[in-house]
């Protein structure tokens, strides 16, 4: 290299190719026109970082697409500029929302932003204190129901058939426009489409969005082909599984504790067309996947977002992958938002008391 090319590149600022979230830098796959206000918190650009662990396991190449470095800490993001920016170029003026806590607070800070009203209905209980923390923050009107959150949704539903407030669960398609960014994302940065892309069901929104993206992607030619689906749901919550709704689902997992999934039909058709998997995990084997990919990866997410770990590990177990595949996981939310399922299984998180000297803690360390 020249001395002064050396310097050009020395002059230009760092930094200098800010991602400017789904909406602009994938504008051409999404339903909004120049006219379109893009109500934008720099969603998406998420990392997908390479598994040692979770490759060994396989005995392929597995790359995590980390949702959780999203503005809210999940996935939701990336459906809610859509759905936000949408609703206010209609004239929106309030939004309403059914949510186990995530999309709850992904649409209050939007909404926020957007200067519209947001109104969330949650479940009585159960859900994380961030997530409550973060629609609090955001301003929300926050409505509790006696139920769970299939009767929530009913409530938003009905709400937004009767009175002037746009609905913005997944039910609405622009949602899953915007949650679809994330298999361009992962096409973009693999230079390919993945074997086999494994998540977390809950409402199965985001499944049916992956599927709308991958063959987006494979119709256009951007990608050769489309990505086996593997969606997994946790044992207690687990109607696609079933065959059948669970009228009281149950799991430690609360942002999938959902028995009527709203996308029900279009995640079966995900499934079969891209011949993947619908599966259920147990709360443990959650939990599990849950620490090690904390304490293998420097990875913290949250006890949903680690089931489709948690079925990529049995699957593995089970010698159902086969070896040297290209297989990517989604991990859907910011273990920070559940700091009390996180804990709850940790004998005590202070391992150690000492005096504040040196040797103490060398000692107490295993150093000395
Ligand atoms: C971390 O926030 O349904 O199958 O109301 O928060 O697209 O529903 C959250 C779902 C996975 C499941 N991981 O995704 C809500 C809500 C996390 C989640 C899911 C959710 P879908």
């Amino acid at each position: 290299m020249s001395a002064s090319s050396s310097q050009d590149a020395a002059r230009r600022p760092r930094g200098a190719h800010p991602w400017r979230g789904v909406i602009e830098e994938y504008r051409d796959w999404l339903p909004v026109d120049d006219d379109t206000p893009v109500i934008t918190l720099g969603e998406g650009g998420t990392p997908l970082v390479h598994s040692p662990w979770l490759s060994r396991l396989v005995r392929g190449e597995v790359h995590v697409k980390v949702e959780g470095s999203n503005p809210t800490g999940s996935f939701k993001d990336r459906g809610m500029t859509a759905a936000i920016s949408v609703a206010v170029a209609e004239g929106a003026k309030a939004v309403v929302c059914a949510s186990t806590g995530n999309t709850s607070a992904s649409m209050t800070a939007y909404a926020a932003r957007a200067g519209l009203t947001p109104i969330v209905l949650v479940p009585h209980g159960r859900i994380a204190a961030g997530k409550m923390a973060q629609a609090v923050m955001h301003g929300a009107e926050v409505i509790q129901v006696r139920g769970g959150f299939d009767e929530c949704l009913q409530i938003s539903r009905g709400l937004a058939d009767t009175y002037p407030v746009a609905l913005v669960n997944s039910v609405n398609p622009v949602r899953l426009q915007g949650q679809k960014t994330a298999s361009f994302e992962i096409v973009d940065v693999l230079g390919r489409a993945p074997d086999v892309h494994v998540l977390p069901v809950g409402n199965a929104g985001n499944i049916s969005a992956y599927w709308i993206g991958f063959r987006e992607y494979a119709e256009a030619g951007v990608a050769q082909d489309t990505p086996r689906l593997w969606g997994f749901q946790a044992a207690g919550a687990a109607p696609i599984v079933r065959g059948a709704p669970v009228p009281d689902p149950d799991t430690v997992a609360t942002a999938i504790r959902i028995g009527n999934p709203a996308s029900w039909r279009l995640a079966e058709a995900a499934r079969d067309e891209s011949g993947g998997r619908i599966e259920s995990v147990t709360d443990e084997q959650i939990l599990t996947a849950q620490r090690e990919l904390g304490a293998r990866e420097g990875i913290f997410v949250e006890p949903a977002s680690a089931a489709g770990v948690a079925g990529l590990v049995a699957a593995a177990e089970a010698g159902q992958v086969e070896p040297g595949l290209t297989v990517t996981v989604t991990v859907t939310g910011h273990g920070l938002k559940d700091t009390e399922t996180a804990l709850s299984g940790v004998e005590s998180v202070v391992d150690s008391v000492i005096d504040a000297d040196v040797s103490a803690a060398a000692e107490v360390a295993g150093l000395a």
